[in-house]
């Protein structure tokens, strides 16, 4: 255990993860200062344990700030921030939580980004290493702060990282480490796609062995492994027993780890191609971390997927309804429309809308090609209503459902995949999510 006693440390950002690094930090010896731009965060407020730290908030304070030796930030603010870049340039460490969990963790860890699919395949690995009876914690973007899972009990942690969190981080040892997809999101807090490709590739600088999905470059690890391997993941056929794909074994599509048959594909609950990669996904970092493969096919058999993330909410009339709430940029919503398309028998009638983050909406237009009926809503609604040809364009998802609903016709599916983050009208992606799926359940149509 690290002993932070009388070092001058700052921690700027009091949400979640900001409250963790104090707790942590603050059983460790320190006595951080507390700095956040809001009047009052919430998660301080919900946290009366700290308040006998001192704080400053209300704003960024350079001065405290430069005379800090540690300086702890919330992925939810940018390095770019005057303050902050300044305190860099002086030379002063500025870290995020996740490096403090680095810097103090000694059970093996396997660290997953990407663009879309994070969450799933946290979850699902975490699952096979329980059916594996491993003590395991799972933590990071997923919601749980990973300071929060630090235990001597633990013998194993998941960690789904975001690509703020990885560019404060420098030291974070992993057995096995995975970038799963790069497509543009975030175009708010960086100003290109390689920046933003380059805070995920991050993840690989300390990795023993790395995962890659053989459809995406961005996901390539330029990186020399001194030891360790290259696994590879796909839907095409694996070329060798260093990757995982799909290939016909007896008659059927099976996921195969080169001429090795894993898992049948019609023995999972998932929807969508995108899901399927997902479970390969999986599948090669368990093997990376030692899990057995009939825990992996326990897991697999039983995973129906997460909420909000291409699923089922009911069948009424003939219409299927589905909430992809999750699908906060272009590249899920893409992944949504081709992973369902081909099992419709009726029109799919997409609604989709909200904060753009500042993309580049022309990507979807391709998959728009494959959507009967487009319905936009939100903040940002009208430029993805400007990529389709008589696509109807209204204010609020209330609007947006009760138009589904009307056109709808037996054989339909109306998809909620938004491309688009949720904070114009909702509080999070779970709020509009569930929304969505009260307002099908209460349509009179
Ligand atoms: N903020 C301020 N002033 C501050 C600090 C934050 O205005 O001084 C605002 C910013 O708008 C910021 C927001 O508060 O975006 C959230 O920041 P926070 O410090 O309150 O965040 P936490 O509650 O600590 O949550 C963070 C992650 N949030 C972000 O990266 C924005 C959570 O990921 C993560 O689950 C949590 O730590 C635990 O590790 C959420 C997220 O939206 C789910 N992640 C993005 C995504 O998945 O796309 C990257
Ligand atoms: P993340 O944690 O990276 O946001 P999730 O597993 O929560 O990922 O899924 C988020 C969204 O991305 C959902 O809308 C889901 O349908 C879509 N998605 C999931 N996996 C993939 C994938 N491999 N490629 C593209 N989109 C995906």
């Amino acid at each position: 255990m690290i002993d932070y006693g009388g070092q001058q440390i700052v921690i700027v950002g009091l949400g979640q993860s900001g409250v963790s690094c104090a707790r942590f930090l603050r059983a460790r010896g320190a006595c951080p200062l507390l700095m956040d731009t809001r009047e009052m965060p919430a998660a301080y407020v919900n946290a009366p344990d700290l308040q006998g730290l001192p704080t400053c908030f209300g704003g960024l304070n350079e001065d405290m700030l430069l005379s800090a030796e540690l300086i702890v930030v919330s992925p939810g603010l940018s390095l770019k921030l005057p303050a902050l870049s300044k305190a860099m340039s002086a030379g002063i460490d500025v870290v995020g939580d996740i490096e403090l969990f680095a810097r103090e963790v000694t059970a093996p860890v396997v660290a997953i980004t990407g663009s879309n699919g994070k969450s799933t395949v946290t979850t699902l690995l975490g699952e096979m290493a329980h059916a594996a009876r491993l003590k395991v914690a799972i933590a990071g973007n997923i919601g749980i702060p990973a300071l929060d899972q630090i235990s001597p009990e633990i013998e194993l942690y998941v960690l789904e990282l975001s690509s703020f969190q990885l560019e404060t981080t420098s030291s974070l040892n992993c057995i096995a480490a995975t970038v799963l997809n790069v497509s543009e999101d975030h175009m708010d807090r960086y100003d290109d796609l390689a920046s933003y490709s380059l805070a995920k590739q991050r993840v690989y600088a300390h990795a023993e062995n790395i995962v890659f999905n053989r459809a995406d470059s961005q996901t390539w690890c330029s990186r020399f492994l001194t030891h360790g391997c290259r696994f590879s993941y796909g839907l095409d056929a694996p070329r060798d027993s260093e990757s995982i794909g799909i290939a016909e074994h007896q008659g059927a599509r099976w996921l195969m780890r080169g001429d090795k048959p894993l898992i049948a594909v019609s023995e999972l609950k998932l929807l969508g191609a995108h899901n399927l990669a997902n479970v390969a996904a999986a599948m090669a970092l368990a093997t990376l971390a030692g899990i057995p493969l009939s825990a992996m096919k326990e897991a697999v058999r039983s995973f129906k997927g997460l909420a909000h993330r291409c699923e089922f909410v009911c069948e009424r009339n003939g219409v299927i309804y589905v909430n992809d709430s999750k699908a906060t940029n272009v590249g899920a919503t893409e992944a949504a429309i081709s992973g369902l398309v081909d099992s419709i028998d009726g029109q799919l009638i997409l609604l989709a809308g909200g904060d753009g983050k500042g993309a580049d909406f022309a990507p979807l237009q391709a998959a728009l090609a494959q959507v009967d009926c487009l319905i936009t809503f939100g903040r940002d609604g009208e430029k993805i209503a400007a990529l389709k040809p008589d696509s109807h364009e209204v204010a609020v998802l209330e609007q947006a459902v009760a138009k589904a609903c009307h056109i709808a016709q037996p054989g339909d599916v109306v998809l909620l995949s938004p491309a688009c983050a949720s904070f114009d009208q909702f509080q999070s992606f779970e709020h509009r999510g569930q929304r969505f799926a009260q307002l099908v359940q209460e349509a009179t149509v």
